[in-house]
């Protein structure tokens, strides 16, 4: 497949000023008519023909200036539409094609979901609607009206603010019409019809405009809606404070729907989500999917300004909505719970996603400089990556002026398609900085490495650490340059007593910019051993390499004042041990010894101040971690073995502790699902799992009784998890009544599919394939599919890595299938495999095996055979 270079860039030759559509909504045989208002774009080129992108189109009419152009006035294919001698001036084309929603299963463009209409155009469905310039900088004003039988979709919205609606006589439909005022790309575009229940709240807005806030949902669901509209109003009234951004329409609607690629898509005023991150309820919802619709919500809302007001000029800007805006939704979240908590998560969601795409075939910059098909790109790198870089912005310029410079990007990029340069030259400017150096973390791909030596000197009262760094090689970038690396750092002193030292490197905030190949900091007046805290709060997203004994890293554990760091610490000696242990299968007993005597007491000490703090730094390693941590000739089995063995040590250690826990912060009163709740019931579920590691009787007797008495999913299904790693009776009586209670409720089931996908024992791959024929599986069903194949795939190292090659056979012979449908939802299964290369060499070749069984396939559609070509080379 062709690929296209970020250096091709040049403005469209034409622009769309205005679009009017009209859809009539049919099952089958769906008709739009596109009239478009446009002109010659004065910085494109004088002599260019008109050619409008499409995709699977079939073209009834086109009009130029309402004259019907005959068949030799065009050229039309359903990829494209070719004007040749196009209007050197204003023209209005007017456009009709016919498509199919019921056959759309690629969930792009105009589809059908539960018997809904519903749209999804980023990043290039519009033109499976209507053919068009279908590009994000090229901004037009939209007017819809949109008819549809009105038994089937009582409900009719579209972009902007509604401008009248009514019946059509005597045919049984009606319409809608929808004017958005904002300029917007095609991506932004979207519409619904369907049956659906609604909740809605008024919002006055910081100048005082009313905003109808609505969520749109399956009816008799509304009240799982609750929690998303509160949200929302909390994003809205956040953004406000925090970065002075007002909404800007009347209405602002949200639509749940169960078939979706993405998470959700901020379409201007119209966001559609995938109903499971809008959908909870105590009795559906765990702890953690709050966490995410409170995220999501906030997301797509901050899309409004990062994203929508300022778009991006091409997709190789994708980083600059999309890396600012989860930077924005983390410090929502941070705001809204716990920060350090919330930034434990960001960081071992961005290590286990982002560090380990950068560490494999498919490490690509945040800001790439080709692709051949850009839903590839809507990556961990793109969005988390590109999010710490926005924090590492704000770390070195300070807050203030971080403020200062969003203001100016947002005030004069405001209806723009804008550039990763645009973005720096605003923080430039109000800084006075040269950025240029810094701009390297959008073009450099690959996770640096930092090390760090230190040197203290007893005699002179000083300490000196030495950095270095470097960047391994990656996909297309042999050699790399240093990085500019905000270091957030201070000492500590082995009894927590007040250190005082200083450095002129480092500046009041405690950063410490380093931006060479290698540095050193000297502290002075230091009267005694440190221990060096640093990257506090992980300042920056690197891996870093230090020569502390196990012991100094625990004295962090104990008195860091940064509670990332303390997370950090017993993170990095429990690596160090799980390292070992799978890789020599033993370790000193005493070491063992020392960490879980150092847990215990700060589980004796701490738990009970932020038990949601606690149960993080109880919680190890993941497999997927370790595996990444040792990173070549990788045996997952061996890795299992060894965190098994952590764990029943841990546990067998805490014993006393953990039940004592365990026991008194048993769950009364009615649910909630705000931070500090959540947090007793994290700290008491890792708790019963070290529990259940350390004696599998007393783990299934509390798990089950646990079943039995939860009066909220989270608890729910900590048990049932619990129960998972115990082979036998009562793990598969308890997977049965589960399945039973809960056969109704979709979102439940791939709850109850991951779980069950997840078990680390030889029956999975059978229990899979089973799974696959159950009634609630689809493999048109995202949810579903990521539920059940994807989690075996990603969660399940053991099964997936077998070492007879019959886990990479089964995920081939899915995708391949999947492909036929929906080839996003393909591309991304695939993914499970980029770690392939880590593996030894027997599950290496099993592995090569299965990814070239899927590139000699023919007609592989652009995501897969992207994806897999990039996965083998
Ligand atoms: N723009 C695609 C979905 C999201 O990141 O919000
Ligand atoms: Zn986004």
């Amino acid at each position: 497949a062709s690929v296209i270079r970020l250096e091709d860039y040049r403005p469209s030759d034409f622009l769309i000023d205005h679009v009017d559509l009209d859809v009539k909504l049919h099952q089958k045989e769906t008709r739009v008519t596109a009239t478009l208002v446009m002109r010659p774009n004065p910085a494109g080129r004088s002599d260019a023909p008109l050619v409008l992108d499409g995709d699977e189109l079939n073209l009834k009419s086109v009009a130029l200036d309402g004259r019907v152009l005959s068949s030799e006035e065009f050229e039309a294919s359903p990829q494209s539409l070719t004007i040749a001698q196009a209007p050197r001036q204003a023209f209005t084309l007017t456009i009709e094609t016919e498509i199919n929603p019921t056959a759309n299963t690629k969930l792009m463009g105009l589809y059908r979901s539960s018997g809904n209409y519903c749209t999804q155009c980023e990043a290039e469905g519009f033109r499976r609607i209507t053919y068009f310039l279908d590009r994000p900088d090229v901004l037009s004003v939209y007017t819809t009206r949109i008819e549809a039988n009105r038994e089937e979709s009582p409900v009719l919205l579209g972009n902007g603010n509604p401008v009248e609606s009514g019946s059509i006589d005597d045919t049984g439909r009606h319409y809608a019409v929808w004017h958005d005022p904002h300029p917007k790309p095609s991506y932004l575009f979207a519409l619904v019809g369907g049956r659906l229940g609604r909740v809605a709240k008024s919002f006055t807005t910081m100048s005082g405009r009313e905003v109808e806030l609505a969520i749109y949902v399956e009816p008799g669901k509304e009240n799982r809606a609750d929690y998303a509209l509160d949200a929302l109003e909390r994003s809205m009234r956040w953004d406000e404070r925090v970065f002075g951004r007002e909404y800007d329409l009347d209405v602002f609607n949200i639509v749940a729907v169960s078939d979706f690629n993405m998470g959700a898509m901020e379409n201007k005023g119209l966001n559609i989500f995938n109903d499971k991150y809008v959908l909870a309820s105590p009795e559906t919802a765990t702890d953690m999917d709050y966490a995410h619709i409170e995220a999501i919500i906030a997301h797509e809302y901050f899309h409004n300004w990062s994203g929508n007001r300022v778009t991006c000029r091409d997709w190789f800007q994708l980083c600059l909505k999309e890396g600012l805006t989860v930077f924005r939704d983390q410090e929502f979240s941070s705001d809204e719970r716990s920060r350090p908590v919330h930034r434990i998560a960001e960081v071992k969601t961005l290590r286990a996603r982002q560090f380990l795409e950068d560490a494999s075939p498919l490490s690509h910059p945040v800001r790439p400089s080709q692709y051949r098909e850009i839903n590839n790109f809507y990556t961990a790198t793109v969005y988390e990556k590109g999010a710490e870089i926005v924090r590492m912005l704000k770390t070195i310029i300070g807050e203030e002026d971080f403020r200062r410079g969003m203001d100016l990007y947002f005030g004069r990029c405001d209806g723009t398609a804008a550039t990763v340069e645009d973005f720096l030259n605003a923080f430039a400017e109000v800084t006075g900085r040269d950025l240029s150096h810094f701009a390297r973390w959008y073009e450099q791909s690959g996770t640096p490495r930092v090390t760090v030596k230190s040197h203290y000197d007893g005699a002179a009262h000083t300490y000196r650490l030495d950095f270095t760094q470097s960047t391994p090689p990656t996909p297309g970038q042999a050699k790399k340059e240093p990085m500019a690396i905000p270091v957030t750092l201070g000492l500590v002193s082995h009894d927590g007593s007040p250190l005082s030292a200083a450095c002129d490197r480092v500046d009041e905030r405690g950063v410490f910019l380093f931006d060479k190949a290698a540095d050193s900091i000297t502290f002075t007046g230091v009267t005694s051993l440190p221990v060096p805290s640093l990257f506090r709060g992980f300042s920056a997203p690197v891996k870093v390499s230090l020569d502390l004994p196990n012991a100094e890293l625990l004295v962090l554990l104990r008195h860091d004042t940064d509670a990332f760091n303390r997370w950090q610490a017993a993170q990095t000696v429990a690596m160090r041990l799980l390292a070992s242990l799978s890789i020599n299968a033993q370790v000193p007993g005493e070491e063992i010894d020392a960490f879980s005597t150092a847990l215990c007491a700060f589980i004796d000490r701490d738990a009970e101040n932020d038990p949601a703090f606690a149960a993080l730094v109880m919680t190890l390693p993941s497999e997927a971690d370790i595996a990444q941590e040792i990173g070549q000739d990788v045996n997952p089995d061996a890795i299992h073995r060894a965190r098994t063995e952590l764990r029943h040590r841990l546990g067998s250690t805490g014993a006393g502790q953990l039940q004592r826990i365990y026991e008194s912060f048993t769950d009364s009163g009615p649910y909630s699902p705000d931070a500090a709740s959540a947090g007793l019931r994290s700290l008491r579920n890792a708790c019963l799992d070290l529990l259940a590691a350390a004696d599998p009787e007393t783990g299934e007797a509390l798990a089950l009784a646990q079943l039995d008495s939860a009066t909220n999913m989270t608890d729910r299904l900590a048990s049932l998890s619990v129960l998972t790693t115990i082979p036998g009776k009562a793990r598969e009586d308890a997977i049965a009544r589960f399945g039973e209670r809960y056969r109704n409720e979709p979102l439940v089931i791939d709850k109850w599919f991951t779980l069950q996908a997840a078990i680390p024992e030889d029956g999975t791959l059978e229990r899979v394939k089973h799974l696959m024929e159950h009634p609630a599986f689809s493999l048109g069903n995202p949810n579903r599919v990521r539920s059940l194949i994807g989690s075996f795939a990603m969660l399940n190292q053991v099964q997936f890595n077998r070492a007879d090659g019959a886990g990479y056979r089964l995920l081939a012979s899915i995708v391949l299938r999947a492909d036929e449908l929906n080839p996003q939802l393909a591309a991304r299964l695939l993914t499970a495999f980029s770690t392939w290369r880590m593996m030894e060499n027997g599950r290496r070749k099993h592995a090569e095996e299965a990814l070239r069984s899927i590139a000699q396939k023919p007609n592989l559609s652009r995501d897969v055979g992207d994806i897999v070509s990039r996965s083998l080379e």
